[in-house]
C-alpha cells in the first residue's frame, strides 16, 4: 500500500512537474519520465548497475549524468545502483581503463572511431548482459553517454546496441559576440553569461551547465568574446578570470579560445607598431601566447577579426592577411594552438560589389598560410542573411583549412521573437554544390576536409545564449543552438532529423505533438524568407540595429551599408545584376555553378535577384509577374506564420504552461511583425513598380510615411 501512494506522488509530481512548471532552464536535457510502461520496464532491465571504468573529471561528470537521466526517466533512483557485482551493466571508461575481458569483446572497434569518437556496444559475458560505451578518450565517453541518454530520451530501443560514431569535424566552437561590459553585439537573450567582475573567484553554477550542455551535442570550443575585440582580455586581470572558465570547461572536452585584437600590442603592450613583421610585435605575441599558456596549457587559440569594419589589422601595415595570420600562428604553433583568421572583410574604398571582396583578399594566396590557421568564412558572401547563396570561397582554397561561421543569433533574422528553426538554413548550405571538383563537391566536404584532404577542420556559430532563464530568450530558438552543435558533429545530418530528436529530448515522445510541431519547425524558415527577403532580396533590414524593415534607407555613409544599395529597385525594377552585365561576382563561382546563376532559365526563384535586376513585370516561372509574385510571397509569409500559430495552439496539452506560453506570445509577435515587413516593403517597393496589390494580398493599414517614422533607439543587440 505504502509502496503504491509512493509511486502515485511520485507520478503526481512528475505529471504537475511536465504540465506546469518549466522555465525551459534545462534545455533538452529534460529527461522526462518515460510513461511508455513496457519500454521503461526494457531499459530498467537493460540497465540494473553502473560501472564507471576510471575515475577522471569527465567520467566522474558522466557518471552523474547518467545518475541523473535515469533516475528522472524511469522513476527509479539510480545513485546506489553502482558497482555492483550482479545485474545487467552498463560499463562506461576510455579504452585505457576498460579490463582486458571487456576490449577483447569490442574487437576493432577502436580502429573505427577517432580521439572524440564513442562506441555503444552490447554483448554478454559470464552470463550476464552488458552495455559498453567507450572512446578513446574519456570526452568520447562521455558523448557516448549523452548519445546513450539520446536514445532513451527519443524512446529507441537499447538491444542489441552496436553503434559507433565520430565528430567528422575538428573544431566545433561558440563565437560569443560578448563584450567585457556584459552586453552582447547582436545578443537577444539578455546580458552575457560571463560575469567578468566577480570572475575568478565566483563561478556561477550556469557555466558547468552551459559546458554540459555543449558537451550533450559535441561542442568542443568556444570564443569567450566579441570578435569586435578589446585588447584588454590578454592583460593579466583577465587571463586569470579566463584561466577561471576554462578550469570548468575542461573536463566538459570543451576548449577556450579568445579573440585578439590586432592592435593589442600597441593598447596594452606599449609598442609604437602592430605591423606584423616587426620583431617587438612578433616578440610580444609570442610571449604573449607563452604567457596564456602557463596559465591555460590546452587554451585553444586565437579568432580574429582584421581589417573589417575598421578593426585594426594588418593592411594598416601595409601587410596582407597571410602575414598577420602567420604572425599569429607562429605564436601558437609551440602549443599547438590554432588562428581562425576570419574572410568577413570589406571595404568602402572598394567601389566593387561587396559580395565581391573577400575572395581577392584569400583566395590567391591558397597554400601560403600556415599549417594552423582556419579561414573562418560566413556561410554566405553578405552577412547571415535569411538566404544567401553559399560564399564563393567554399572549395576555392585546396591548401587552406576553410571554416564555416554560422549565425544562431538572428540578427537578420528577427531576433530572439521570431521562432526561426535554423538548421534548414544551414543545411541547405551544406548541400550546396560548389562544382570544385565536379559534381557533388558539396560545401560540407570542403568543411569536413574530404574534398580535399584537409587535416584540420572546423565550424563556428555565432551563439545565440544570454542570461535570460531560458539561454536563448525563447524556448523554441534553443533548437538553433542544438542543432548547430549536431551539424558540427556531423555536417550531413537532416534538419528534419534534428528537429525530431530535439523535440522528442525537449518536449515529449507524443506523434500528436510531433509531427504537426516539427513541419512548423521545418516550414519556419522558408516563412521568414517570405515575409522579409523573398525572391533573392538582401539586406533591407532596417540600419544599425537591423530590425524591422528599411528597404528606403540610403543615407548612411558607407553605400554598401544602405538597403538601396542591395535590392536596387527603381522604375524598371529590382535587383542586384551580379551576372556579367553587371557585378560580375557569379565570376567567383566554379563555371558550372555560375552558368546556372547567370542564366534566367536555370536560376532557382529563391535567388533571382540576388543574382539579376528584372523588369516588375518579368515573367515567374508560374506566370506571374514579379511584382505579383513578390506581393504573393510576402503574404505567403504572413499565411505561414499564422498558421505555425495554428499549430502551436492546438499544442497546450502537451506542453507545460511556462514553455506553452513563452512561444505562443512570441509567435504573435512574430505574427504582428511579419505583417509589418510585408506592408512596409510593398508600400516601398509599390512606388516603382506602380503596380497595384494582386488578389490574394491584404491591404496595408497604415502608410507608407507611417513605416518610414518608426524609431527603435534602444532595439537590443546594437
Ligand atoms: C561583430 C555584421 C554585424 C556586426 C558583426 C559583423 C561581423 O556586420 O552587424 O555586428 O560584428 O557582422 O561579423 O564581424
Amino acid at each position: 500500500m505504502l509502496k503504491k501512494v509512493k509511486l502515485l506522488i511520485l507520478l503526481l509530481f512528475v505529471f504537475c512537474n511536465h504540465i506546469f512548471a518549466n522555465d525551459g532552464y534545462k534545455l533538452w536535457l529534460q529527461y522526462n519520465y518515460v510513461n511508455n510502461e513496457s519500454l521503461r520496464e526494457d531499459y530498467l532491465n537493460a540497465v540494473q548497475n553502473l560501472l564507471p571504468s576510471g575515475n577522471s573529471e569527465t567520467i566522474n561528470i558522466a557518471l552523474k549524468e547518467l545518475q541523473l537521466g535515469l533516475s528522472d526517466m524511469l522513476g527509479t533512483d539510480f545513485t546506489s545502483k553502482i558497482n555492483k557485482d550482479n545485474g545487467n551493466t552498463l560499463i562506461f571508461g576510455s579504452e585505457a581503463n576498460l579490463g582486458e575481458d571487456i576490449k577483447l569483446q569490442l574487437g576493432n572497434t577502436f580502429n573505427q572511431i577517432n580521439e572524440e569518437g564513442y562506441a555503444i556496444k552490447s554483448f554478454k559475458l559470464r552470463n550476464r548482459n552488458y552495455i559498453v560505451i567507450t572512446g578513446k578518450s574519456d570526452v568520447g565517453v562521455l558523448y557516448g553517454v549523452f548519445e546513450f541518454l539520446r536514445l532513451l530520451q527519443t524512446h529507441k530501443p537499447i538491444e542489441n546496441l552496436n553503434i559507433t560514431d565520430s565528430p567528422k569535424i575538428k573544431i566545433r566552437t561558440l563565437n560569443h559576440w560578448d563584450n567585457l561590459d556584459r552586453t552582447v553585439e547582436r545578443g537577444y537573450a539578455g546580458f552575457s553569461i560571463w560575469d567578468w567582475h566577480r570572475l575568478p573567484d565566483y563561478l556561477d553554477p550556469r557555466y558547468s551547465d552551459y559546458a554540459r550542455a555543449n558537451a550533450s551535442v559535441g561542442i568542443n570550443g568556444t570564443v569567450l568574446n566579441n570578435v569586435n575585440a578589446n585588447a584588454l582580455i590578454l592583460t593579466p586581470q583577465y587571463l586569470e578570470k579566463v584561466e577561471a572558465l576554462a578550469n570548468v570547461f575542461r573536463p566538459y572536452g570543451i576548449k577556450v579560445y579568445l579573440t585578439a585584437r590586432f592592435s593589442a600590442p600597441i593598447e596594452i603592450g606599449g609598442l609604437e607598431t602592430a605591423d606584423p613583421l616587426a620583431p617587438e610585435v612578433i616578440n610580444w605575441w609570442k610571449q604573449k601566447a607563452d604567457e596564456i599558456y602557463a596559465r591555460i596549457p590546452d587554451f585553444g587559440g586565437f579568432l580574429v577579426k582584421a581589417n573589417s569594419e575598421g578593426q585594426p589589422g594588418p593592411q594598416n601595415y601595409d601587410r596582407n592577411h597571410v602575414d598577420g595570420a602567420n604572425m599569429l600562428a607562429t605564436a601558437v604553433a609551440p602549443h599547438n594552438g590554432i588562428v581562425m583568421w576570419r574572410a568577413f572583410v570589406y571595404s568602402e574604398h572598394d567601389a566593387t560589389d561587396r559580395a565581391k571582396q573577400a575572395y581577392p583578399e584569400f583566395v590567391p594566396y591558397d597554400g601560403q598560410f600556415k599549417d594552423n590557421v582556419l579561414i573562418q568564412v560566413k556561410n554566405g558572401a553578405i552577412d547571415f542573411q535569411p538566404r544567401e547563396p553559399f560564399h564563393p570561397m567554399f572549395g576555392a582554397m585546396p591548401k587552406t583549412p576553410i571554416m564555416m561561421e554560422f549565425q544562431i543569433t538572428q540578427e537578420y533574422l528577427g531576433f530572439s521573437t521570431h521562432s526561426i528553426f535554423l538548421p534548414k538554413l544551414f543545411e541547405e548550405v551544406l548541400k550546396a554544390d560548389t562544382y570544385r571538383k565536379g559534381k557533388g563537391s558539396i560545401v560540407a566536404k570542403d568543411i569536413d576536409g574530404s574534398l580535399d584532404n584537409k587535416r584540420l577542420t572546423g565550424m563556428a556559430g555565432v551563439s545565440n545564449i544570454g542570461n535570460d532563464i531560458n539561454w536563448t530568450g525563447n524556448t523554441f530558438l534553443q533548437a538553433n543552438w542544438y542543432g548547430f552543435g549536431r551539424l558540427a558533429w556531423d555536417p550531413y545530418l537532416s534538419a528534419d532529423t534534428i528537429a525530431d530528436e530535439w523535440l522528442r529530448q525537449t518536449f515529449t515522445n507524443d506523434e500528436k505533438f510531433i509531427n504537426p510541431v516539427k513541419e512548423m519547425m521545418l516550414d519556419s524558415r522558408e516563412a521568414v524568407v517570405n515575409y522579409m527577403t523573398p525572391l533573392g532580396l538582401h539586406h533591407i533590414m532596417d540600419t544599425g540595429h537591423h530590425y524591422g524593415p528599411g528597404p528606403w534607407v540610403s543615407n548612411l555613409s558607407r553605400p554598401e551599408w544602405n538597403p538601396v544599395y542591395y535590392h536596387k529597385a527603381d522604375s524598371l525594377g529590382i535587383g542586384f545584376d551580379r551576372t556579367p552585365t553587371g557585378s560580375n561576382a557569379t565570376e567567383q563561382y566554379a563555371p558550372e555553378v555560375a552558368q546556372v546563376f547567370n542564366d534566367l532559365d536555370q536560376i532557382s526563384e529563391k535567388d533571382l535577384l540576388w543574382f539579376h535586376h528584372l523588369p516588375w513585370d518579368y515573367k515567374l516561372k508560374n506566370g506571374n509577374t514579379l511584382w505579383d509574385g513578390m506581393a504573393l510571397k510576402y503574404q505567403e509569409g504572413v499565411d505561414q506564420v499564422k498558421s505555425m500559430i495554428e499549430t502551436w495552439n492546438k499544442m497546450q496539452p502537451y506542453v507545460d504552461a511556462e514553455r506553452y506560453n513563452n512561444i505562443k506570445m512570441l509567435l504573435n509577435i512574430q505574427y504582428k511583425e511579419a505583417k509589418w515587413w510585408r506592408d512596409a516593403c510593398l508600400l516601398y517597393f509599390q512606388q516603382y513598380s506602380k503596380m497595384p496589390l494582386p488578389e490574394g494580398v491584404e491591404k496595408p493599414t497604415k502608410t507608407l510615411d507611417y513605416f518610414k517614422s518608426l524609431k527603435f533607439p534602444f532595439a537590443p543587440g546594437n
